[in-house]
């Protein structure tokens, strides 16, 4: 019986108990393990700014251990480590072949059930059926998920550093290596630093970008943003920030500028703070009912500005991870340090407070195994 947190219900404390996990069926493997970080989404179903099925397992970001594998299973196999996706990519449906994996048809109707591709939870606690969050949970020391979510890595990566690939850094990265047309040279902002915000300007730098404006409210979070390639650093409480690029910029603005955080008030501040024939990418999820306001006759037509949203970072997990991995082991991409604080699951509750207060680039639950 692995031990899992658990959100019963909306704006409810996670608790932390023992649950019943069923065996992987066809095209599904179990997964032990080792590390899982604490992303904003996860807090975001909490306070029910994202909407997923409770009660649930949550979870989203992990690494772990192959230990056993269901009917049919080829991809990997037991003692195979493992970076988890949070989006099932099936490869075989109209995204999928449409180079948009990120929006796989298969792996979406998944993660809004909280279930396996079969809309099934293989969790339970009591006989009660437990949602898996984005069809993992992994927020417990082991899981069942669709083999189509596992991508084997290199078993030198530790869980602590791999585990962060499969949101923060897919999402953030991707942003900037995919999503963005980023040319060498170009000057971009990254609004918001936390995880997914350090990974953009990760991903900027790698693609040539010369100037990288961080931008955020907590100088803490500033000071790590140039450790991961910031050149100019906006503490967006001392005055309007869009004025602060446009100062550091000749009045022109940015290239290519990055919302990271989810608020229509930083929506339009990416937005404003893009140049003339400038890219604003949309990387946070503000509430359902948000809407962005845009002049279509100067700003759409005359300015030629665009606005994109970037969904898991337009990432193709079978081609980002190992690319990702490769670049860690290179020293081109910090993972070590965005981990902030190692716990056990216990902390979760308290991660979610010290990430409100702005103290962690993440926590991350080390199984210890
Ligand atoms: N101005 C400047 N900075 C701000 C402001 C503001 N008004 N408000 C907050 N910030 C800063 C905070 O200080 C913090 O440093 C940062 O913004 C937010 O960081 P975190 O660590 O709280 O959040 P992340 O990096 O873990 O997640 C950010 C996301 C944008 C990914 C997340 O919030 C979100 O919207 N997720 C949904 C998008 C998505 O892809 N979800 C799928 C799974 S994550
Ligand atoms: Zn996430
Ligand atoms: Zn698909």
């Amino acid at each position: 019986m692995p031990k899992a947190a658990v959100c019963p219900a909306i704006n409810e404390p996670l608790e932390v108990v023992d649950v019943e996990l069923d065996g992987p069926k066809a095209g599904e493997v179990r997964v032990r393990m080792g590390a899982s970080g604490v992303c904003h989404s996860d807090l975001s179903v909490v306070n029910g700014t994202l909407l997923s099925p409770l009660p649930a397992v949550l979870g989203h970001e992990g690494a772990g251990v192959v230990d056993a594998i269901g009917e049919g299973v080829s991809r990997v196999k037991p003692g195979d480590h493992v970076v988890l996706s949070f989006v099932p990519q099936c490869g075989f449906c109209y995204m999928c072949t449409h180079d948009s994996p990120e929006m796989c048809e298969t792996g979406f109707l998944a993660m809004a059930m909280g279930a396996q591709l079969d809309m099934t939870p293989r969790f339970s606690r009591d006989g009660a059926a437990l949602h898996q969050m984005s069809a993992l949970g992994t927020f417990s020391e082991e899981l069942v998920c669709p083999e189509i979510s596992t991508v084997k890595i290199d078993s030198s990566v530790p869980f602590t550093s791999a585990a962060l690939i499969g949101c923060g850094v897919l999402t953030g990265f991707g942003a900037a290596a995919n999503t963005a047309d980023i040319a060498p040279g170009d000057t971009v902002a990254v609004i918001g630093c936390g995880g997914v915000g350090l990974n953009a300007i990760q991903g900027a730098k790698w693609k040539g970008a010369e100037r990288i404006i961080a931008i955020d409210r907590f100088d803490t979070k500033l000071d790590m943003a140039k450790q991961f390639g910031a050149t100019d650093l906006v503490n967006a409480t001392d005055r309007d920030p869009v004025a602060q690029v446009q100062e550091l910029t000749a009045g022109r603005g940015v290239d290519v500028s990055f919302e990271v955080i989810g608020l229509k008030d930083t929506v339009q501040q990416a937005f404003a703070m893009a140049r003339r024939g400038g890219q604003a990418i949309i990387v946070g999820v503000p509430k359902m009912e948000q809407t962005m306001e845009i002049p279509i006759a100067m700003e759409l037509l005359v300015n030629e500005k665009q606005v994109r949203g970037s969904w898991y970072g337009s990432s193709d997990v079978q081609r980002d991870v190992p690319r990702l991995v490769a670049l860690y082991q290179d020293g081109t991409l910090k993972l070590d340090e965005l981990v902030s604080r190692t716990i056990g699951l216990e902390g979760i509750n308290d991660a979610f407070r010290s990430m409100e207060a702005g103290e962690v680039a993440r926590s991350v639950v080390d199984y210890g195994i």
